[in-house]
């Protein structure tokens, strides 16, 4: 054993050794790189130019180490996870990647000597914006994780022309624009033509019997090739160099040469332009279902690309695919990839001649489910005659799974006709993509323990009871190495000399930083560490705003999709309270706040983006009345992403997470924020229930209903009006919706609160939770003011933040559900 380590240990310092690249080598590959790219020298370079020779010298040591990586767990014929997700929210890669090599600095001072700054790279790199919030990111942390952990994964989803639209806030609506990012973001991804593969859709279904076996061919399709991208994801000071495979789609024939000399040109290049409209754009919806068949076309294009390519690499190493649920793990992020389920039945039989039960164990035993989220909107049933016209074949199967499946249930639940039509896959003519999860996958996982268990007790009760070994958690993780180290490097330097650098690669380690916990040189370095991070905030709200912000103030943060579930409207409504406190007695002694949100919503979602119009009213309104200003500010910062996140969270000092209890599935936010000193200011939803075991009464500021309170009181019957007859601070808020004193009406959202205009009035109980939550927010002025304990507080955040690392989450993945291990 001793001498497996060493030689382990060994092995890594002499990559390390190879890899102290030295400066002069550096400028010897970006000269080079430069003049081969753009031909022209180093030193006559544009900055873009500088930018992307930098990017392809980072992209060939990346190749390089690939390719070593790629023939150790070959050789080891290790087995390996394939993330499927329609979503990836990388945000910028280079930092990242310097970061994770272990040669930001050498870089730094190679271009240090082209008096180039190595920043100043950073702010050119556009973020790869290919998500909408939490799924997304979630996906990114976790290829990091795995890199860093040596696992041998790669991801698939879509190489969309456009990423999440660009935000930009007129007149106080949210307005949306393109975003190009493949302008400055392609310098990442080497195209792989060589491995384009053919998707059909539509068509008809021919079957026939042959030697005894069932032969089937789909025919009159229209064909669309499948062109993938590598993406490298590098892992920190690790082995392995992972990739995210992103597939573009296009026509096989790019012109209809027979419509281009009738002179129709528009038919003539008409179906390439359907072809590659499937991955021209992110679909912006987030916890919503658009159920549109372009969404459906692009789910199915990325899944059987996907599927072909996996069964084709791995019959390159194997004799045949009945070792395929040894050796891969295939992960669904949510049910955008469900496909996955009927699409490996459907090679297994229809290409590689499996009988139907040996093809649906190899599924199960391969597939694996996590939900995110059980919101009702969100969950996706495709129109049973959409799916069957776009994907004939697909539908054939996913009709045989569900009759297998109501015959089972029959024994199962005899007779129980509502249950066995709510468990079905198929029902009132729609295709329920969790059910055909749930039939299939092996493990079936939610993401914070109160989510796994409102799964496995209110929506997919009925699946639990009868297959409860399926059913397990993991909590999401982080990767903290970009949220904390790489986003806020003043703390991290502190904390390497308080504890040593052990946390940077194992985030238990940061429970070290609890035996300061009373240690006055280290509370005051904290908070000139929070205080440096704010200035730089304001630098930056100073300069997209135009508003100086007080950066002594209480930096109070809520940065996340807009939703009524996640509640921004309560944070607004208190704000209104506070500013009406402080006209009334402008003496009141209350430390300044700064409310800073940042939030994008749904292109389609009305209520979210009338929201966003109140939160920019007040903001006008506070900001500009001397009474108040010095005292309370409001800042909506517009285009949130992840590049964003990295300025906004290392300043925070209060940390929002104030959904309503049992309908954030998680959140990550919470776990950036605190893990960089934030204090939560919560209910007890999600993973917040999770950071309050960890951090105890003291260093958390609970209120609200928890999540059985909340379904207790919809049981009852909830009715808003009268919280509002019963508190007249509430009944002052919600009048000034209407009163015209915000400079505009707010009807709709007065009517969404009071009455059932918009559905349920106040569904998300935002009434009832009011005086809770501004009870709590002024315990939170009173607890800043004693900056000591605050600082306590921060202090503890940061050192019980090690749970909540992605390496943490993946660790459990691989141990508990893709039965995988990192290579030696
Ligand atoms: C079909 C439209 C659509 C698109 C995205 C529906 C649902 C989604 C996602 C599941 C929404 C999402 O991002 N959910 C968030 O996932 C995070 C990662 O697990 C959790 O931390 C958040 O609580 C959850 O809202």
């Amino acid at each position: 054993m001793r001498s497996k380590s060493l030689v382990i240990k060994m092995k890594k310092e002499i990559r390390e050794l190879e890899n102290e690249m030295k400066k002069e080598t550096v400028l010897e590959q970006l000269s080079e790189k430069c003049l081969h790219t753009f031909g022209c020298d180093l030193d006559e370079a544009t900055k873009q130019q500088t930018y992307r020779a930098v990017c392809l010298v980072v992209r060939d040591i990346l190749a390089q180490q690939r390719r070593e990586f790629c023939s150790q767990y070959e050789k080891q014929h290790a087995k390996q996870v394939f993330y499927m997700s329609m979503e990836f929210l990388v945000g910028t890669s280079l930092h990242n990647n310097l970061y994770n090599l272990g040669i930001e600095e050498v870089f730094e001072e190679a271009l240090h000597d082209l008096s180039v700054d190595l920043k100043d790279l950073y702010e050119i790199e556009p973020d790869a914006g290919l998500g909408n919030g939490g799924l997304g990111r979630l996906a990114s942390c976790y290829m990091d994780s795995m890199s860093s952990m040596d696992i041998p994964a790669t991801g698939f989803s879509l190489r969309y022309e456009f990423g999440i639209f660009k935000q930009k806030i007129i007149d106080g609506w949210q307005m949306e624009f393109p975003d190009n990012w493949l302008e400055m973001g392609d310098v990442w991804l080497i195209p792989r033509k060589e491995d384009t593969v053919e998707i059909k859709f539509g068509g008809k279904i021919h079957e026939w019997m042959e030697d005894g076996k069932l032969r089937v061919e789909q025919y009159d399709y229209t064909p669309v090739l499948a062109v993938p991208y590598d993406m490298f994801i590098s892992g920190y000071h690790s082995n392995a160099v992972n990739k995210l495979v992103l597939w573009s789609a296009k026509s096989p024939n790019n012109m209809d040469m027979s419509a281009f000399s009738r002179g129709d040109y528009v038919k003539a290049i008409e179906q390439n332009a359907m072809a590659e409209a499937i991955s021209k754009v992110l679909y912006p919806a987030d916890d919503h279902v658009e159920g549109k068949i372009l969404r459906l076309k692009q789910q199915y294009l990325f899944v059987s690309a996907s599927l072909q390519s996996i069964v084709k690499s791995h019959l390159k190493h194997y004799d045949s695919l009945d070792s395929l649920p040894e050796k891969v793990a295939v992960h669904i992020n949510d049910t955008h990839p469900a496909l996955c389920v009927p699409e490996l039945l459907r090679i297994l039989l229809d290409d590689y001649g499996y009988d139907w039960d040996t093809a649906w164990d190899i599924c199960q035993r391969t597939l694996a489910y996590t939900n995110h989220t059980v919101m009702s909107e969100a969950l996706e049933r495709w129109p049973e005659h959409i799916f069957r016209e776009q994907l004939p074949r697909i539908h054939q199967l996913v009709a045989e799974i569900n009759r297998r499946l109501v015959n089972y249930l029959n024994t199962v639940y005899p007779g129980d006709v509502a249950k066995i039509e709510y468990m079905a896959v198929i029902a009132n003519n729609e295709v329920r993509m969790a059910n055909l999860c749930l039939a299939c996958c092996h493990k079936v996982n939610g993401v914070s323990k109160l989510h796994s268990d409102i799964l496995t007790h209110s929506i997919f009760r009925d699946y639990y009871n009868i297959t409860p070994e399926k059913f397990t958690n993991v909590t999401n993780g982080i990767a903290y190495r970009r949220w904390l180290c790489q986003s806020n490097p003043r703390l991290t330097e502190k904390l390497k000399e308080w504890i040593g650098d052990g946390f940077v690669k194992d985030s238990t380690a940061l429970e070290g930083l609890m035996k300061y916990y009373d240690n006055p040189q280290v509370l005051e370095e904290l908070r000139k560490i929070k205080q440096y991070n704010k200035q730089n905030l304001c630098g930056y709200i100073a300069k997209t705003n135009g508003i100086n912000v007080d950066p002594h103030s209480i930096f109070d943060v809520q940065i996340k999709r807009l939703h009524e579930y996640k509640r921004q409207l309560l944070n607004v409504l208190n704000i209104m309270h506070m500013y009406c406190a402080v006209k009334e007695n402008p003496n009141l002694d209350i430390p300044p706040r700064t409310f800073v949100f940042a939030a994008k919503a749904s292109a389609g979602y009305f209520m979210a983006k009338q929201v966003i119009r109140l939160i920019d009213a007040v903001s006008k309104m506070i900001n500009s009345d001397p009474a108040v200003r010095d005292k309370i500010k409001v800042v909506f910062l517009e285009d949130y992403k992840v590049s964003l996140a990295e300025i906004i969270i290392p300043a925070a000092d209060i940390s929002e997470q104030i959904s309503i209890a049992g309908k954030e599935a998680s959140g990550t936010g919470n776990m950036k924020l605190m893990i960089n000193g934030a204090v939560t200011l919560g209910t007890l939803d999600g993973a917040n229930v999770e950071i309050h075991e960890q951090v105890g009464d003291e260093n958390i500021f609970l209120f609200g209903m928890t999540a059985q309170e909340v379904e207790q009181l919809w049981q009852k019957g909830y009715n808003p009006i009268e919280y509002y007859n019963a508190n007249l601070e509430l009944r002052q808020v919600v009048d000034m919706l209407t009163s015209g004193v915000l400079g505009s009406r707010f009807d709709d959202i007065q009517k969404s609160l009071l009455t059932n205009a918009f559905g349920a009035a106040d569904a998300y109980m935002t009434l009832a939770d009011f005086d809770s939550y501004v009870r709590k927010q002024e315990e939170v002025s009173a607890a800043y003011l004693d900056q000591r304990r605050f600082t306590n507080m921060s202090l503890v955040n940061i050192a019980k933040a090690g749970l909540f690392s992605s390496d943490r989450a993946v660790g459990e993945y691989a141990d508990n559900i893709w039965h995988v291990k990192g290579v030696q």
